[in-house]
């Protein structure tokens, strides 16, 4: 009897090992993907457009520890096509790349 318990026990334990390690290569993929391309949410005005650039007056971001600024986002070519006047209140987000932020959605808000 204990001789089966034990040989159950090992048998379990053995095939958490295995599931845990089979897990590991997604989770390091993950981590990594996001350390290169962390994706940030906010809300700001738009005060200029122009052909590859869009300013953007925004609140305080503490996750970056920004205060409130107007500041140039890069516009990626789909976003490029869909100017919006000055004053447009914005949900946007964007990624922080070697030389810029660049944006990856751009939204109007209804107000
Ligand atoms: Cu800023």
């Amino acid at each position: 009897m204990r001789a089966i318990l034990n040989l159950t026990l090992f048998s379990l334990f053995f095939i958490s090992a295995y599931s845990f390690a089979d897990a590991m290569p997604m989770d390091h993929d993950h981590n990594a993907m996001q350390q290169n391309a962390q994706i940030y949410t906010f809300e700001g005005v738009i005060t200029q457009w122009q052909s590859d650039r869009v300013g953007i007056s925004h609140h305080a971001i503490p996750a970056l520890k920004w205060p409130a600024m107007t500041m140039n986002f890069r516009l990626p070519p789909q976003i490029t096509a869909n100017a919006l006047p000055a004053g447009t209140p914005v949900a946007f987000s964007f990624v922080k790349t070697d030389t810029a932020y660049q944006l990856q959605t751009l939204t109007p808000l209804n107000r």
